[in-house]
């Protein structure tokens, strides 16, 4: 499989068998969504930006429907969000210039 397809691949399979522990498969509810991020992120700079101390606040904000959960729209902007952190680490590009400054934040 080409690698975009790997990176689409991964990111449905891992939100689908997430999101199923509750029976719930097309919502990830805040344990799931918790559980997901603690498992599938080791590095440290991307996972200080998705911390448990304030986990509250990143959901109210992931949250953009209102309804108490992450489904896969939402998931997919947490999931550019941490893509615009890594990118940034990786070429040291500062906030802002010509990237949609709409990931700058969740
Ligand atoms: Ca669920
Ligand atoms: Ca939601």
């Amino acid at each position: 499989m080409a690698r975009l397809e790997q990176v689409i691949t991964s990111i449905v399979d891992m939100f689908v068998e997430y999101a199923d522990d509750d029976g719930k498969a097309h919502k990830l509810n805040k344990d799931e969504f918790r559980m997901l991020l603690e498992k599938e992120i080791q590095n440290p700079e991307i996972k200080a930006k998705v911390s448990a101390a304030d986990f509250d606040k990143m959901m109210g904000r992931v949250d953009k429907n209102r309804d108490g959960e992450v489904n896969i729209r939402e998931f997919c902007k947490v999931v550019a969000f941490m893509t615009m952190c890594y990118y940034r680490k990786k070429t040291g590009k500062a906030d802002g210039e010509e990237e949609d400054s709409k990931h700058d934040s969740l």
